[in-house]
Formats: structure tokens, C-alpha cells, sequence
């Protein structure tokens, strides 16, 4: 799937590690997308996680679904993969003796809430339980370290994988920064986020890696990462640009291909 981009060369090409599987909380082998455009599930809102709402299944791109919660229009659309503890099948929210919630900004009278959600389902395909997959456990420590490379969603464009490198490491989180993009799309988030892949994992499922950014130059490591989890460079804020060299990777992007169906932004 990856004849745009080629982790190998990359990773040779900037001098850098891989970030090893075993720090991720994602299965070795990734679960199989069994799941059809259309289906119905139950899903947690994204904007109300304690509401569990009904959802539609919009697009499928690798491992993941592209959802839209019933009663919400596109501006809300999120991206969850088929072993995420916070999707379900339909019927699990009744038999825990919960109720179907409508989504944060449902624009009809809730009075309409319960007419509205049978209609939504009545003559829809549900999704059977068994494409549902068990999610991965956690691993027990933070392993990454400064300056390894790995696969992260774009929070700003969800749809997006993108190659990433760890830029800095506090307690369990770490900081995630985009190849040759300035820091507009950096985050933390836990070293056991969904958000975050092993290299190869785009390739694996059929997802689509974005190339990297042309905004900043790529860095080159000058510096062996980190061996030692306790040492004190770890706790700061370490930009890999910092150790840098500039490295021409024009060839990388020369046939870059950008996801046709996904928004521009
Ligand atoms: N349309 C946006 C996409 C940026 C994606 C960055 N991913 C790290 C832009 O070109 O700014």
C-alpha cells in the first residue's frame, strides 16, 4: 500500500529508530475491518464520552470507521478502530439497563428523541457482535523514547496517519510531533494511546499514510537515542530539529499521494 513512502529508506535516510511494537496498545497482528458502510452501532459521543449514542457507519479506512452519531449532521464525524472499547453492538446500552442518549447538539426536541432513534433503525443492518474486537491491554510501562518514529492520527485531521517522531517523554505521556511540519499539530497523549502506531501499521491494514510535511525541513539524527528510560535528558523537552541536519527528501515525496475521498484542509 506504501509505494509513496518508505519507512526503510526514511528511517536509514534520518538516521532513526523505530518505535518497537511492544510500546503501543495495538494488536501485533491488526484486527480485520469486517464492517460495511451503512451498520449501525453503539458508540460513546466523542464530545459527551458518559452519553452512549447510536452511530452509523459513514466510511472505513483501514482498521478504523469513519462514524457519524445519528441525529448529528458531518461537522462531528470521528474515526474509532473496530477494537475500541468505546464502540458496541446495538442492544448493549439496553442490556447494561442504560438508555440510548441523543448526541450533544441534537437539534429536534428530545421529546422526539425515542420516535426518532427506532425509526433510525428500524430497516437498518446492525453490525453483529462479532466484528466487534476485543481491545488491546495496555503495556505496563512508558517505553518510547526521544527522537523514535511511528505512525500518529492527525487530531486536527483524523482521517490523516502521519509519520511521527517522539519528541519529548513526561511521566506516561509522550509528545507526539509531524515529519516536516511545524508544531501547529504536536500533542501529548498517553504511551498508550489509540492515536498511535508502529511503522508498517498503515501498510498493514490498508489505511493510508500521509507522506511528510514540506513546511520544515526533516531532521536528521546526529545523536543515538536514548538508551537508559531513567535518564534525566527523558523529562525534557527535546526538539529533534534541535540535533539537526538538513537532509533533502525530495525523492520521499516526489510521488506522494494524498487521500482523494478526505476533506482539504
Ligand atoms: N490541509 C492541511 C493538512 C495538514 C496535515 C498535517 N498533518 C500533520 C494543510 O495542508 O495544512
Amino acid at each position: 500500500h506504501s509505494d509513496d513512502f518508505d519507512w526503510d529508506v526514511y528511517l536509514k535516510e534520518t538516521g532513526s529508530v523505530s518505535a518497537p511494537s511492544e510500546c503501543f496498545r495495538q494488536s501485533k497482528i491488526p484486527p480485520a475491518n469486517d464492517f460495511k458502510v451503512g451498520m449501525k452501532l453503539e458508540a460513546h459521543d466523542p464530545r459527551n464520552i458518559t452519553s452512549v449514542c447510536i452511530a452509523t457507519v459513514v466510511g472505513m479506512s483501514g482498521a478504523r470507521l469513519h462514524l457519524r452519531l445519528d441525529g448529528s449532521d458531518n461537522s462531528n464525524d470521528f474515526w474509532r478502530l473496530v477494537d475500541s472499547s468505546e464502540i458496541q453492538p446495538v442492544g448493549t446500552c439496553e442490556q447494561g439497563g442504560n438508555l440510548l442518549q441523543p448526541p450533544l447538539g441534537y437539534k429536534m426536541s428530545v421529546s422526539s428523541w425515542p420516535v426518532f432513534i427506532l425509526r433510525m433503525l428500524k430497516g437498518s443492518e446492525v453490525a453483529p457482535a462479532t466484528f466487534f474486537k476485543k481491545e488491546p491491554s495496555k503495556p505496563p510501562a512508558n517505553n518510547f523514547k526521544v527522537g523514535m518514529k511511528l505512525e500518529a492520527t492527525d487530531r486536527k485531521n483524523p482521517y490523516f496517519i502521519c509519520p511521527a517522531t517522539v519528541g519529548a517523554i513526561k511521566g506516561d505521556e509522550i509528545y507526539i510531533t509531524f515529519d516536516g511540519w511545524s508544531g501547529g499539530f504536536d500533542y501529548w497523549c498517553k504511551y498508550y494511546s489509540r492515536e498511535i502506531f508502529p511503522i508498517g501499521w498503515c501498510c498493514l491494514t490498508g489505511d493510508v499514510l500521509q507522506p511528510p510535511g514540506n513546511q520544515v525541513p526533516i531532521a536528521k539524527n546526529t545523536e543515538k537515542i536514548q538508551s537508559s528510560p531513567s535518564d534525566a535528558t527523558q523529562h525534557s523537552m527535546q526538539s529533534p530539529q534541535e540535533t539537526a541536519v538538513i537532509l533533502s527528501t525530495q525523492h520521499l515525496r516526489k510521488s506522494a499521494r494524498i487521500k482523494p475521498s478526505g476533506p482539504t484542509a
